[in-house]
């Protein structure tokens, strides 16, 4: 043991994790550098990691090709009673899969280290961080913690011994018999896969996978599960957001948050580097946003997490530049593929395909492929301080006051460029109803639509139509002084297939429309979805678009809408009499806006 925990709850835990799953050894993370290197050179001795050549302090590594992204359909919410999670979870009885799991974790961790991980959700010294313990049998997640969370001994000098922390215990589901030899990625088959929230506890359970959100349990799990569920009660609210500062060219800053679905673009708009002469930006998160209602009455919003756990493919240095230099050392890549100069190499990287690699899978692989050499859901995982786009207030403990709230999804037909709402209540229809076609950041179907309210689906921890009701709520608290709110879809296709918006670094006209929004000084439309920007009133100096395109892109098809309400009247119908009244009352709005 590095050092001692005095924490009384938290020895008992590990006492008893220990008796259940049985490990070999207990090793305390103290989140030193010198643990990362130490069990990096273990996994690369053991064949699990491989270091790359050409990035310093860098490793490759290959998943199990059953075990490559979240896995939503073995994602529960567990609750005394099924009605509290709403009809967007899967629930099982608290006691039945508490036994099944009991039965699972059984002697799971034999011929396994167990890692104990204490981890500060947000900065040490902010009043809005929370503290967790991820115990896990997998070394893999201890150097992905290190970089996604604040790891070590400082956490548990401030959980002292009665300091309260989110338990959450994590296992590969792959014990090791005496001789049995490992693979480099052990896991346990999708039918004994759980990801378990236990919300009246403030508990997480995992089992089976090493990937993600199924296993860096502070992530999807704690801050976004668990977390909506505590920030409902005590009033704030816990968002799947990117955090950005836009500054104008007069120097005044504007904070944006923005929720889009997992591989939908927020990470590549919390890099943004504005097109537009003047206009600059600065990232403060890319996936996780915690708000609180500041002493000014403004919203307040940390980033909980210090790494980002990034989408791989379509990463480049014409794509998002920032990304390509934060991952330029001391990061891990999955499922990336690999050259033979010992680099990683993905589709969509901005380089020419190198005429041999190794696959994610591990084989051989050569342009003309049928499959893509990485995985559509490979990751890097890599600190936020390396970003060079990274804000100088990334860490501040209060947050920083958000002026503009952006939902959006990834739609080729319907839903434009970008709309205002009405006001709160339209907005926070806007975020209710968002739409998204799925992708490989779930295991399952990929290009199907789907409502994905919020980008929360599938991280809400409680009912989806209180969580309607708790932004309703939150709006009435704020006032005068909420955030304005937009929607925006970057997504947009033409028949042939082809992207009608360049996207990227151009994001930055439509969210620069967006502050002259606020300011009074742009132009806007009222249609019956919303209020758009026309063509003159969105800065498209020096960007070659034709002029059909833009046209499309700003258009409002009526009928095209009208046969979306009997869809959003589908997805509310699902809520029953739990739907807010002033949803509702919106999507008749919308109707009567809309006409015959
Ligand atoms: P998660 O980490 O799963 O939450 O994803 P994310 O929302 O951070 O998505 P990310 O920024 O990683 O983008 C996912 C994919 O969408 C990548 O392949 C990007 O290249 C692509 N993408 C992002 N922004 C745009 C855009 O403005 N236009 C187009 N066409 N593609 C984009
Ligand atoms: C997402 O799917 O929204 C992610 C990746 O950010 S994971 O951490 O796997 O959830
Ligand atoms: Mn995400």
């Amino acid at each position: 043991m590095a050092y001692e925990a005095k924490n009384r709850k938290l020895k008992d835990w590990v006492d008893e994790v220990a008796e259940l799953c049985q490990p070999d050894a207990i090793h305390w993370c103290d989140g030193s550098k010198a643990e990362y290197d130490r069990l990096m050179a273990q996994m690369v001795a053991g064949g699990a990691a491989r270091p790359l050549e050409k990035r310093r302090n860098c490793f490759l590594f290959r998943s199990d090709p059953s075990d490559v992204a979240r896995v939503e359909d073995r994602t529960y919410i567990s609750t005394p009673s099924e009605d509290e999670v709403g009809p967007t979870n899967n629930w099982i009885d608290e006691n039945e899969l508490k036994q099944t799991m009991l039965g699972l974790y059984q002697g799971c961790m034999r011929g396994r280290t167990m890692y104990v991980i204490p981890f500060s959700m947000g900065p040490l010294s902010s009043p809005m961080a929370k503290i967790g313990v991820e115990i896990t049998d997998s070394p893999y997640v201890v150097c992905n913690m290190q970089i996604m969370t604040r790891v070590g001994t400082k956490v548990v000098e401030v959980l002292g011994e009665n300091g309260e922390f989110v338990p959450c215990l994590h296992s590969i589901g792959a014990p090791l018999e005496p001789g049995q030899e490992d693979v480099p990625w052990p896991c346990a088959p999708m039918e004994k896969k759980y990801i378990a929230h236990f919300p009246h506890e403030n508990l997480i359970w995992s089992f089976g996978s090493g990937y993600g959100g199924n296993a860096l349990l502070g992530k999807k799990c704690f801050a976004l599960r668990i977390a909506s569920t505590m920030a409902r009660r005590e009033g704030w609210m816990a968002e799947h957001m990117l955090i950005l500062r836009l500054i104008s060219p007069e120097g005044k800053r504007y904070h944006i948050a923005a929720a889009f679905p997992s591989a939908c673009g927020k990470t590549n708009l919390a890099m943004v580097q504005p097109t537009i002469p003047g206009w600059k930006a600065e990232c403060l998160g890319d996936d996780i946003a915690w708000m609180k209602i500041g002493p000014d009455g403004r919203l307040y919003a940390i980033n909980p997490e210090a790494g980002f756990f990034g989408v791989a493919p379509g990463t480049s240095y014409q794509s998002n530049p920032m990304a390509m230099d934060t991952i330029r050392e001391n990061t891990i890549f999955t499922n990336a593929a690999l050259t033979d100069d010992g680099e990683i190499w993905w589709e969509g990287m901005g380089v020419p395909a190198p005429d041999h690699a190794i696959d994610w899978k591990g084989r051989d692989w050569a342009p003309g492929n049928d499959d893509p050499a990485a995985h559509a859901n490979a990751r890097f995982t890599a600190p936020a301080a390396q970003c060079p786009a990274i804000s100088p207030d990334w860490e501040d403990p209060e947050g920083v006051p958000i002026d503009i709230f952006i939902f959006g999804g990834r739609r080729t037909g319907v839903v434009p460029l970008a709309t205002e709402a009405l006001d709160w209540d339209h907005g926070v229809f806007l975020g209710a109803t968002a739409s998204s076609e799925t992708t490989a950041a779930n295991i399952g179907a990929v290009g199907k639509l789907r409502r994905d309210p919020f980008a929360m689906q599938p991280f809400c921890g409680y009912d989806m139509a209180d969580y309607f009701q708790h932004w309703l709520d939150m709006g009435d608290r704020l006032g005068d002084k909420a955030p304005r709110i937009f929607y925006v879809n970057w997504f947009r296709k033409t028949a042939d297939g082809d992207w009608l918006w360049p996207g990227y670094g151009d994001n930055s006209r439509v969210l620069a429309w967006m502050c002259e929004r606020i300011e009074g000084k742009a132009g806007a439309t009222k249609t019956p979805i919303g209020n758009l920007p026309g063509e003159s009133d969105l800065d498209l100096t020096g960007l070659d678009l034709a002029p059909e395109n833009i046209r499309e892109l700003l258009r409002v098809d009526a009928e095209a809408w009208r046969a979306e309400v009997p869809d959003i009247e589908q997805h509310f119908a699902q809520f029953g009499d739990r739907l807010p009244a002033r949803l509702r009352g919106q999507l008749n709005q919308l109707e009567e806006r809309l006409g015959e």
